[in-house]
């Protein structure tokens, strides 16, 4: 009798699932040891494929799956929006199965960094007329208006395409509002005058008691074209969500960690230095493309105006965030500030996993104003560096 075979029972099996799984739910996480002054990185991912519930992943009746199969395995749980809310640490994350459809499910852990668990079932996001393919990346806006928004990316099928072209595709904002995270209710898509729209994120406070959208213009499905970078646009009326004007507030730059494309990654945090924002920047290697986590402070009052942009990447992947489906990669939708200054910061790695970093809002104050902004060139990022070193010699005098 071959291994497979003299396989134990199908109870043992389903209870050793059982004992793996709450085993790793349950384990601590701890920060890294190799502290920058500015977050800690956690040993452990806060979110995974393991961590996705058994009874979504597997068919738990003996008579139906007499093998005990995974019926509907999950590749991938990464992109991860976040919100506090009741007390609870919630991530909102992009779940991706085996064929390749995201969909969205929300974990909660008591505190931020560990033990995160998802809810009973996946979230049912309603359609309009026009289906989505696939949805993901969604950022959770708790909007002065009293509801929560969930702004995520919807694609489809470009409707042009050739037969023969299987790939062609359009992406757009979806927009969905809540008051439980539970029951949504889903309005138009949001329309601008770009073509395309990816990285939508809805700004929390009213502008001249309008809707604000930070976006990211694009020609294509993948490329930004003569479109990109992080725009600005305002709405009148949320359930017809259309924007007839879109500015272009933060540039992709020549030889500058976002050179080909960038994204706002969670809505941005208010402080009394003004507006802090993380995003994604991407450039392009030999490797293929690479994504870092950078960011940028705009006007208290003026959340179109970019004030502070401290130079290069804040993060970048290490270690084995490197490596994933899509490696090279980290991206963000979600950040919490708690009340007491500490911040969460939700992040994936390659396009796989996600993971929790922990600063405070008076660390990422000083980081932008504080770090010096890219001056573009080799020889003024030399003398920036030289006046850092003479400083440092003049004062240690
Ligand atoms: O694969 C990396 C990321 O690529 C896209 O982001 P962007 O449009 O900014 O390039 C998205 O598909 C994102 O989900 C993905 O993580």
């Amino acid at each position: 009798m071959n291994k497979e075979m003299n396989q134990n029972s199908f109870e043992d099996r389903i209870n050793q699932l059982m004992k793996d799984q709450e085993e790793f739910l349950s384990q601590a996480n701890k920060p890294v040891t190799n502290y920058n002054g500015l977050y800690s990185r956690y040993t452990h991912p806060v979110l995974t494929a393991g961590h996705i519930p058994l009874h979504w992943r597997y068919d738990l009746n003996k008579k139906n799956n007499p093998y005990l199969m995974e019926r509907q395995g999950i590749n991938a749980v990464f992109n991860p929006g976040a919100i506090k809310w009741n007390g609870k640490y919630l991530i909102v994350a992009r779940v991706e199965g085996y064929d390749r459809k995201s969909f969205f499910a929300i974990a909660e852990s008591e505190n931020g960094i560990e033990h995160f668990r998802f809810w009973d079932k996946p979230l049912i996001m309603p359609e309009r007329d026009r289906p989505d393919i696939n949805v993901y990346d969604m950022r959770l806006t708790q909007h002065e208006d009293g509801w929560i928004y969930g702004v995520f990316c919807t694609e489809r099928k470009d409707p042009e395409a050739p037969k023969h072209d299987t790939s062609a595709a359009e992406a757009q904002a979806g927009i969905a509002r809540t008051k439980d995270l539970k029951t949504w209710e889903r309005m138009p898509d949001f329309e601008s005058p770009s073509p395309q729209q990816r990285n939508v994120v809805l700004h929390p406070e009213f502008v001249d008691g309008k809707y604000g959208f930070y976006t990211r213009p694009q020609d294509g499905f993948i490329s930004a074209g003569s479109g990109g970078g992080i725009g600005w646009a305002l709405v009148d009326d949320i359930e017809h969500p259309i924007a007839e004007k879109e500015e272009v507030i933060e540039t992709r730059e020549y030889h500058t960690i976002k050179e080909v494309k960038n994204g706002q990654g969670p809505p941005p945090i208010k402080t009394d230095k003004g507006w802090l924002h993380l995003a994604h920047g991407v450039r392009n290697t030999a490797a293929g493309l690479r994504y870092v986590l950078y960011m940028f402070v705009t006007d208290p009052d003026k959340p179109w105006k970019v004030i502070h942009q401290p130079g290069g990447y804040f993060m970048a992947p290490e270690g084995g965030e490197r490596v994933g489906d899509v490696s090279n990669v980290l991206f963000s939708c979600g950040w919490i500030p708690d009340d007491d200054g500490r911040v969460f910061i939700y992040y994936a790695s390659s396009d796989t996993r996600c993971h929790v970093a922990t600063t405070t809002i008076d660390r990422l104050v000083d980081y932008c104003l504080n770090t010096p902004k890219d001056e573009l060139c080799s020889a003024a990022s030399v003398q920036t560096r030289i006046d850092l070193i003479n400083k440092n010699r003049s004062e240690n005098k």
